[in-house]
């Protein structure tokens, strides 16, 4: 049966879905199939003819429509690779990941400093009683820091922690010396955002309290402190003033921009504040109820957003609050 080979043929020969299409149209095609036309012919021949033919066409017919039918499921198969012209060898389009913010970075490098010198961490309450905060901190009644102009008071006698003392504070209450304890936390104060203040910023604090301990204790781990953050450098500890603290000093280091010459980030002085610090009061022992006859201590504080200010060289702090990625994407790692 000749259309029946040549057909075979055809559909076998059909090399991808769109050749079996133009073969499928070819045989059963509406207007001009081959197939199509033998069915046309049969209502002409005579009755006894047309039952016979009728059988052979139509059977025909099937076998055609199977074989295109299968013809079709193989190469439906392997249709997926060979209709791509996707390279899947190509590299794909890198997601950002995100990254820690640069204060997160500075705070966590401080608390290994810590750490690896015997320090654990502790937090507490972002609202505090006047008591935690100021008054058993020897902060006299009268002291301007606890004026309603410059603490964010929720209630009478509760406010937002100006400082992470409040901490230092209930470790000592319910620790017994020897204390190492460094409190990381945001603390709140009622300044006009500029270039070098925020009403809500992150904190650093640390107090050393056990038998012996003297000013040279807090000299050399502050000392160490700065050594190992801003790497080998000259520091500096000038006298100051807390309430909680006698006596007290601020610590310079040199500058890290121009390295000690002066220019415009220390104000041509040559060094840089990034602490405070002193010996603990004896009456703040007191208030905590450790022996101020026994006992002595040290303690510092200091906001890692102005140490990353450093050393980012970031002109204005409001760009580590404003998350923008094309700042932050500049400090990432
Ligand atoms: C500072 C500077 C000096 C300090 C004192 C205490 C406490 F609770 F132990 F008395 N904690 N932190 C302290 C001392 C904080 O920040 C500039």
């Amino acid at each position: 049966m000749k259309i029946g080979e040549e057909a075979s043929a055809a559909i076998a020969g059909a090399s991808d879905l769109a050749a079996l299409d133009v073969v499928r149209t070819a045989l059963l095609g509406r207007k001009a199939g081959q197939v199509t036309e033998l069915l046309k012919i049969l209502p002409q021949l005579p009755p006894d003819d047309r039952r016979e033919a009728g059988a052979v066409v139509n059977a025909l017919k099937t076998a055609v429509g199977e074989k295109l039918d299968e013809r079709n499921a193989e190469l439906s198969k392997a249709a997926p690779a060979a209709a791509s012209d996707a390279d899947l060898t190509m590299p794909g389009r890198a997601r950002w990941l995100g990254a820690k913010h640069p204060i997160t970075l500075v705070i966590e490098e401080i608390e290994e400093i810590f750490r690896d010198l015997g320090f654990t961490i502790a937090v507490g309450p972002e609202a505090e009683t006047e008591w935690y905060n100021f008054t058993s901190l020897n902060f006299p009644a009268d002291h301007p820091a606890m004026d309603m102009h410059d603490t964010l008071y929720l209630s009478e006698g509760v406010l937002l922690r100006t400082h992470t003392s409040p901490v230092q504070m209930r470790t000592m209450q319910s620790h017994k010396p020897p204390i190492r304890v460094l409190s990381p936390g945001n603390v709140y104060r009622r300044d006009f955002f500029d270039a070098s203040h925020a009403p809500m910023f992150a904190q650093i604090e640390g107090l050393c309290v056990d038998e012996g301990i003297s000013f040279v204790d807090l000299k050399a781990v502050l000392t160490h402190f700065a050594n190992r953050f801003f790497g080998k450098t000259k520091t500096r500890f000038r006298p100051s003033f807390f309430p909680f603290t006698e006596p007290s000093a601020e610590m310079d280091v040199e500058c890290v921009i121009c390295g000690g010459s002066g220019c415009a980030s220390c104000k041509g002085t040559g060094w840089m504040e990034i602490l405070g610090s002193g010996m603990v009061h004896p009456r703040v022992l007191k208030a905590a109820g450790i022996d101020d006859e026994k006992y002595t201590g040290w303690a510092f504080g200091m906001g890692p957003a102005r140490i990353a200010k450093l050393r980012y060289n970031i002109p204005d702090i409001r760009i580590l609050y404003d998350s923008d990625v094309r700042f932050l994407e500049q400090v990432a790692r």
